[in-house]
Parts: C-alpha cells; sequence; structure tokens
C-alpha cells in the first residue's frame, strides 16, 4: 500500500531521517513482529473481556457479528456489551498520519496549524524514526522533563496491553519523563481523605452488600448514580453489583436518593425518597443536618470522643462561634434549596436508625470539592455508627463493583512501568538501577528533575501556557516544567478535560505531540503524528474480572485480524526503543524479546502457582495451556469470611492497636497538618464555601448550573461513535436535558437544536423537556467528541455539544488540585443558524 503515499512526501521524509541507524533493524533482525499466520478464529463465539463485562463474540467469516454478555446475573441491562463490531470498525486511524508542516520541518512544525492542517501519510517505519529522532532531540536540547507523558485515561483492560503503562514503560527506560498526579475521577478525594481517614478511602473494597442488605435500615445515595455507572469496572466487570441493586430494590428498605437530577438510579429504585438540592450545596445542607442533630443533642459523643480528633473546634465552626454564622437547618435551607423540615427530617432519621450512607464522587469534582466527603464523614461520626454491620459511610459503592464480596482466589501479573534506563556518552543504553548498573550515574540528577516536575492531572492546559509557574500542592510547592513534547495513549483530553478552548490554546505550545491512537477522536485530530493503535479485540490479552471482588480472570483472544495498519501499542514502543537506542534498549523493554503470549502465560502463572502453593485456596484453575484453549474464564470460590466484611470494624474493635493511617490515628474532624498549610481556600475543618459559579451567587455570570455527568450509553466518550448515539443524540447532538419551566421561558421544544453558551465557550445540542432536572440546572453527559466547526481554531462552536467547552479549568482547591468539571453556569436558546453537519466521527483532512 506504500504506493498511494504522496511520493514527494515520501522522499523527503526519507532525506530528513537518514541520519537514524536503525532503520534496517526495525523490520529485520531484532523486530519480533514480523507477520506470522493468524490463527484468529473466523466463525464461531470468541469470550473476551472490557470494561463493561466478560462478552461472549460471535464471529462469522472473521468479522464480528454480535457480543452478548457472558454472565446474566441481574436483569439490569448493559447497552455498551452489545456494541463490539463498531468499537471495531468505526472511526478508525488506518495508517500512520504526520501533519504537513511537522513532516516538512518538525524544527519549525508551526504548531499554531494544529487540528486546521492536513494529514499525510507515511510508512510506518518512518513514523518510528521520526518520533524516536524528535524525542531524543528534545531530551538533548530541553531536558527529560520536557517530555511530557503522564497520558491521562481509561484505556483499555488487559494485562499486558496496557497502553499507559507501557508508554510509560517506554518513556522510563529511554531516558524519563514528566509525569502527572491524581486522576480526574477523585481528584479531590484523594488527597484530602488520608488527613481525614488515613487512607485515599475510594478505591478500597467497601462493607460487603450481603451486610447491607441484612442491618441497614436506611440506604442514602448520596450524589451517586449506581445504575450507571456499575455498567463499568476499571478492570473487567464482574456483573454481580447488579444482583445487589436488584436484592436492595426488593428488600423494601427506606432509600434516599439526594441528586440534582431524577438520575437513573432514582428512575430505578422507584419508591426512593429523592431530595434534590441545588447544585454544589451539599456541603451546607450536611452542616444542616449536623447543626440540628448537635443542638437536639442527638449525636454520639462516645463515639466522637473515642474515635476522632477536632470535633470541639468543629462545632465553634457549626455554631458560628467562628465566623459569626450559625449553620442552622434555616441557614442551609437558603443555600441547598432544600426546606428546613426537611433537613431535620432527615438528621432525624439518619440518627434514629441505621444508616449507611453511599457517596458518589460528582460532588467532589467541584469548587472545594474537598469539602463534601470530609463533612460526610463528619456527619456519619456524629452518627456513631462508623465500623457497625450496616452502619457508617463508604465513598465507592458505585464504582467498579466495591462492596462486591472479594473472592477466595488469586491474583495475576501485569506489564510494569520498568526503571529509568541511563546512557553512556555515545548514547548507548547501560541499563536501569534495578539492573544493578553502577556505572548509571549520570543520569540521576535528570531523574530527580522528572519525578519533581510531575504535577496534578488536571492542571495540564496551566502547566502548557504557565512553564517554571510555581502551584501550591497538599503542603508542597511544585514548579511547572517546559513541556514541548506530549506523548499521550488511552486517553481522550480534549473530551475529558476542563475548559476545552484553554486546552486548545495550551496544545499549541509544545513543538511535537505523539498519540497511539484507535480511533480519530478529537485529541488525535490535534496531535502531529498518530500512529494507528489496535483496538483490544485485535489482540491477546489477559485480565482480572471485578476490580474488589477478584472474581476471577478472563481470557482476552484476539477477536480480528489487526485493522488496516494498525499496531500494538507493545510493538510500537518496542520499535520505539530499536530505533531509539538500538537492541539493548530493545531488549530491557520487551526483556528479551518476549511476545504476547509469552507475558500472558507468565500473568497467569502468578496467580496459578499461588493457587498451587496455597492449599486452601480450591478453585478449578487449570494449567495455563488448557486454560487459554477452554475459551472460559476462571471463577473462583467464594468467602464466607468476605461475605460480612465491614470497613472500619478493626478499628472501632480496638482503635489503640488498629489506627487509622492519619497523624492521630483516629478520624480527624480537625486536621493539624491542613492547619499548618494555612490555605484560604481550605480550612483545618470541613466548611461551607461558596463556589465560583452557583446559582446561589449575587451576579450571575450565566444563568443555569450545568451538570454534566457520566454518561448512561458511553464510558466517558467511548462508543460515542457506537449505533448507541441513534438511540440518544437529538437533531444528531449530545442531548440536554431541561427542566419544563426553563424550556418554556426559552421557547425550546423537546427536539430542538439548543445553543448552551457562556465566556468560555459554545456548543450545539438537543432538547429533551423533562422534570429530571430541577428549575434553574441543565445536563449534558460528558465524554462527547469535540467537533469544533473550525479545527484547530480557539473559540470555534462544538457540534456534537461537548460540555467541556463551557467548564471551569481551575482546581479545586491549593490542597487537591482537582478538576471542578460540576461547577459551571451557563445560558441556553434555541438555535436557529445554519445546520452544521456532524464531522465528529470522520477522519480529519488527509486522512
Ligand atoms: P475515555 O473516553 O475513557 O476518557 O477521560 P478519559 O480520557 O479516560 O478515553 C480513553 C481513550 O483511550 C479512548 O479514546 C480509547 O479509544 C482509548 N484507548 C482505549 N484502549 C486503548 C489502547 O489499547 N491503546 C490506545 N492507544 N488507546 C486506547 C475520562 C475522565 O473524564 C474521567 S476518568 C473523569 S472521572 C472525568 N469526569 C468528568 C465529568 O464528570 N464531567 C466533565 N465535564 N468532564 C469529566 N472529565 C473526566
Amino acid at each position: 500500500m506504500q504506493e498511494t503515499i504522496n511520493r514527494r512526501g515520501f522522499l523527503k521524509i526519507g532525506a530528513t531521517l537518514a541520519t537514524v541507524p536503525v532503520f534496517s533493524q526495525l523490520s529485520g533482525t531484532y523486530s519480533l513482529f514480523a507477520k506470522e499466520p493468524s490463527d484468529v478464529l473466523k466463525n464461531g463465539e470468541v469470550i473476551t473481556g472490557t470494561h463493561w463485562g466478560v462478552l461472549k463474540v460471535t464471529l462469522k467469516d472473521g468479522k464480528v457479528i454480535d457480543s452478548k454478555p457472558f454472565f446474566n446475573t441481574s436483569k439490569i441491562p448493559n447497552s455498551l456489551q452489545g456494541n463490539t463490531a463498531d468499537m471495531i470498525y468505526k472511526s478508525r486511524v488506518k495508517y500512520p498520519m504526520v501533519r504537513k508542516s511537522y513532516l516538512e520541518n518538525p524544527n519549525d512544525p508551526k504548531p499554531a496549524l494544529r487540528g486546521s492542517e492536513e494529514f499525510v501519510r507515511v510508512s510506518y517505519e518512518d513514523a518510528i524514526k521520526l518520533v524516536a529522532r524528535e524525542l531524543k532531540k528534545t531530551r538533548t536540547q530541553k531536558g527529560p522533563a520536557s517530555v511530557f507523558a503522564g497520558s491521562y485515561g481509561w484505556k483499555s483492560v488487559g494485562n499486558v496491553h496496557n497502553s499507559r503503562i507501557l508508554l510509560h514503560r517506554f518513556m522510563n527506560l529511554s531516558g524519563g519523563f514528566t509525569g502527572s498526579l491524581g486522576d480526574y475521577s477523585t481528584g479531590a478525594s484523594q488527597i484530602i481523605m488520608p488527613h481525614v481517614i488515613g487512607s485515599i478511602g475510594v478505591y478500597e473494597q467497601q462493607t460487603s452488600w450481603p451486610v447491607i442488605l441484612e442491618h441497614s435500615n436506611v440506604v442514602v445515595l448520596w450524589g451517586a448514580n449506581p445504575i450507571s455507572t456499575l455498567k463499568i469496572s476499571w478492570q473487567v466487570d464482574d456483573a454481580q453489583a447488579f444482583a445487589y441493586l436488584e436484592k436492595l430494590k426488593a428488600s423494601g428498605k427506606k432509600l434516599i436518593i439526594i441528586d440534582p437530577r431524577r438520575s437513573e438510579t432514582i428512575h430505578y429504585f422507584d419508591k426512593a425518597r429523592w431530595i434534590s438540592p441545588l447544585p454544589n450545596t451539599d456541603v451546607a445542607m450536611m452542616l444542616g443536618i449536623a447543626n440540628h442533630l448537635y443542638k437536639k443533642g442527638k449525636y454520639d459523643k462516645e463515639f466522637l470522643e473515642t474515635y476522632t480528633v477536632g470535633f470541639d473546634r468543629f462545632s465553634e465552626y457549626l455554631l458560628g462561634k467562628t465566623d459569626g454564622i450559625d449553620k442552622t437547618t434555616a441557614w442551609a435551607s437558603r443555600i441547598c434549596g432544600i426546606d428546613e423540615k426537611t433537613i431535620q427530617e432527615l438528621a432525624e432519621l439518619f440518627f434514629e436508625n441505621r444508616t449507611f450512607m453511599m457517596s458518589g464522587w460528582g460532588m467532589q469534582r467541584a469548587h472545594h470539592g474537598e469539602q463534601p466527603h470530609w463533612m460526610l464523614v463528619t456527619l456519619a461520626s456524629m452518627l456513631g455508627q462508623i465500623g457497625l454491620q450496616g452502619g457508617g459511610f463508604s465513598l465507592g459503592h458505585h464504582y467498579s463493583g466495591a462492596g462486591v464480596p472479594t473472592r477466595k482466589g488469586a491474583t495475576i501479573g501485569g506489564i510494569n512501568a520498568a526503571s529509568l534506563g541511563y546512557f553512556d556518552e555515545n548514547g548507548k543504553f547501560i541499563g536501569t538501577k534495578s539492573s544493578g548498573n553502577d556505572a548509571a550515574s549520570t543520569g540521576e540528577s535528570w531523574k530527580l528533575k522528572v519525578s519533581a516536575s510531575s504535577f496534578p492531572v488536571a492542571r495540564i492546559a496551566d502547566a502548557l501556557l504557565h512553564p517554571g509557574k510555581t502551584i501550591h500542592h497538599n503542603g508542597k510547592m511544585i514548579t511547572y516544567p517546559d513541556i514541548d513534547f506530549i506523548y499521550w495513549v488511552g486517553g481522550n483530553p480534549f473530551s475529558h478535560h476542563q475548559n476545552t478552548n484553554e486546552l486548545v490554546k495550551a496544545w499549541k505550545k509544545p513543538r511535537t505531540i505523539v498519540m497511539n491512537s484507535i480511533y480519530w477522536t478529537p485529541s488525535a485530530k490535534m496531535a502531529d503524528i498518530v500512529f494507528p493503535a489496535t483496538s483490544q479485540y485485535e489482540r491477546n490479552d489477559i485480565a482480572m474480572i471485578g476490580d474488589y471482588s477478584k472474581h476471577g480472570i478472563s481470557p482476552m483472544k484476539q477477536l480480528v485480524e489487526k485493522q488496516f495498519e494498525a499496531k500494538d501499542d507493545y510493538q510500537i514502543f518496542s520499535d520505539l526503543c530499536l530505533a531509539y537506542a538500538g537492541k539493548e534498549l530493545f531488549n530491557a523493554y520487551t526483556e528479551n524479546g518476549k511476545k504476547e503470549m509469552d507475558w500472558i502465560e507468565e500473568y497467569y502463572n502468578v496467580a496459578y502457582n499461588t493457587i498451587l502453593k496455597t492449599p486452601q485456596l480450591v478453585t478449578d484453575m487449570k494449567p495455563f495451556k488448557v486454560f487459554w484453549s477452554e475459551n472460559k474464564p476462571v471463577v473462583f470460590n467464594s468467602s464466607m469470611e468476605n461475605e460480612s466484611f465491614v470497613k472500619f470494624k478493626d478499628f472501632r474493635d480496638d482503635p489503640i492497636l488498629q489506627p487509622l493511617g492519619t497523624p492521630s490515628g483516629m478520624i480527624e474532624i480537625y486536621s493539624d497538618t491542613i492547619a499548618k498549610m494555612n490555605y484560604d481556600d481550605c480550612k483545618a475543618y470541613p466548611s461551607w464555601f461558596e463556589p465560583i459559579e452557583w446559582l446561589g451567587m449575587k451576579q450571575k455570570p450565566a444563568e443555569f448550573h450545568m451538570l454534566s455527568p457520566h454518561p448512561y450509553d458511553r464510558l466517558h466518550s467511548q462508543q460515542n461513535q457506537t449505533r448507541l448515539r441513534d438511540t440518544y443524540a437529538v437533531a444528531n447532538h449530545e442531548p440536554i436535558y431541561i427542566n419544563p419551566k426553563d424550556a418554556a421561558k426559552k421557547q425550546i421544544k423537546n427536539g430542538d437544536t439548543v445553543r448552551v453558551f457562556n465566556a468560555r465557550g459554545e456548543i450545539l445540542t438537543g432538547a429533551v423537556v423533562t422534570d429530571d432536572v430541577i428549575e434553574g440546572v441543565i445536563c449534558i453527559y460528558e465524554g462527547v467528541w469535540y467537533d469544533p466547526e473550525k479545527p484547530g481554531a480557539v473559540g470555534s462552536i462544538c457540534k456534537n455539544g461537548s460540555p467541556n467547552l463551557l467548564t471551569i479549568d481551575i482546581p479545586t482547591s491549593k490542597l487537591a488540585n482537582g478538576n471542578i468539571s460540576h461547577t459551571a453556569l451557563v445560558n441556553i436558546e434555541k438555535y436557529t443558524g445554519k445546520t452544521l453537519p456532524l464531522t465528529a466521527f470522520s477522519a480529519p483532512k488527509g486522512a
């Protein structure tokens, strides 16, 4: 297919890359990836694992024609499971592509044209050589800290083809990079919680569902939407959690769901009580509840004395002794919009009953997002039920099946990010520190510099725009590096990051941006060099089922041939190693030439050997070759002990011998550590702060509060291009949910195209008029593929309707620097302009 490449362009690349010495090695001596006869099944059924569950995939004549869930444990549907064919065949990057000006002169690549300029097809070998050479140039001229490879994203499951770790492995071994800290999901909570409960709380096993079903009288879902978010897991979803939701529904327990919109979960639990505070005001509501309990003396003094520190300092704030504002139910009601009587009723209900409060994460993705979970823990401490069966709080029952009891089994291995590689003065790879190479000393200062330059993940645009700027972060100072080279895999920043227009500006700063991408996502369209990556369905892999349940192990057999010229991330990085520093680096990366099946067998055997050595772990786990040929998952046995797991029970039983990981060993309602940081935007105890934009502010910059929750019919931006979109798009745009009174005021009807805008940007959406959102609030799901009318231009309207054009890119506070995607005011109006054809899912110019 070489002949289809523009010949002038091809010759030019050949000339500019002539100095790279390893070309012949790429396709010759050392490459692992010579084409071998394929043993991919052409007809029949193959089992694979995905974020949305273990699937049975049907093949006909080498094409995927259907996919269905393997575990049928509940009647709750999962719309993400049937679209495998579209995930293989739609919107693909087919060939290696380089932006025209970059190809012509990588030293003066005209970054301002990024996004608007055409791409030129190149050969895979040339793309590899180009990236290796420009990466080396950047490191030599600007230092390794100027290479950013944080590369945040939800990638695909699979313990070998873990694209982000594969990138980090390459970047470490080849000389270092700047990474990122934290994540978008729990940016605020994962920083504040260690100060409060001594661990991150959010990514931990939670009190088991059977305990809750047996012992809780009241279950509160606070800003959690498990019917939507439990469709997916970080690893392969075990499909067990829905069955517990069904049991919860059937149990007839008192269910309170607190959310500004009637979520899918509220629809499902049709007998639940829906409480709908104004967005971003939950802390005020919780303070009102706490104030009521305090004044009525309905709180557990003994628990507070035995298991917490600082309640006395907090109560001074609660009663207004520090700021003159008594946080009464009347005060809370004025802020959150829930009447006083309801707030008082909730307080009494929680105190009188065994109450379990499950919180989602949306409310900490907001300005001052550190506060809601800290205040929730404080409220739970006042109720005094933490560590009791069916009582207390959780920060994770809505996520990755937490609460599904952990099974008795073993965990497989996975690819790692390796250590920093060292090179001699001739650029020869001499090893890593962990390989015991003492000659590896010259890179020491690099290593320090690189590890010091990592910054909080959601500060990416700020870092690009303000190199050298110093920011506060959790008691430390961080100075942004001067980023000149970005490599991204397995994520979609032009869908996930806030204030897209600012990101467009920021993206024009570095000299080089490289992506391995399966699809022409908006992020791939904004890169200079794009490698076509295989989807998980075009390679073999292995994965755990159930993040916390450790339900079993899923084979992930290749379903179809690699599409077009797509290559595995593993191959791309192995070949980059070869081009960057020859066979020594290649051997370090691949551990002397391991292929995917070698890794898969090795990882399987980590679990298998544990099982063999632990006779009490009875399973039907078989030797690898049998497992691989059987085409079915391993399922571990359940554990009676884990069925009755109660989080914080050990601490409650013995706070002296089983202390929490906080400085005091107790729950810190007041934190001395945070007090010493002296931040104006995060005090030493949970507090109400007015968000930068909210409905209660005096001079609102726009009229409606926009919520941008996780989508019901996508995993973030994954599957936006599939047939599922036909079931929810309105007027060929992402839907906007508008309350009937607001719609009437703006003369908007169901099905109209709606322009949503504020000072940061504008998008087109399709109207769904519904009382599922309260007045003054609109809802647009996140994860929409940004589709600017004028590609690459700052301020262009998005035709597909990505809410992140309207969100604010400032940190939650100096403490955590999380993103604040749920804090944004917007305007809406009926769109009467010309129809703008959707281009979100088509290839860019030249591709
Ligand atoms: P995904 O759509 O999952 O979103 O942001 P994230 O970037 O994780 O992107 C994953 C990408 O990886 C996809 O483009 C997919 O094709 C690609 N990919 C998958 N497998 C592979 C592979 O094997 N190799 C390569 N090279 N690529 C692969 C999610 C982020 O969005 C998150 S986690 C949260 S919690 C945030 N939530 C919100 C929010 O609530 N509201 C708003 N407004 N914004 C948010 N953004 C954040």
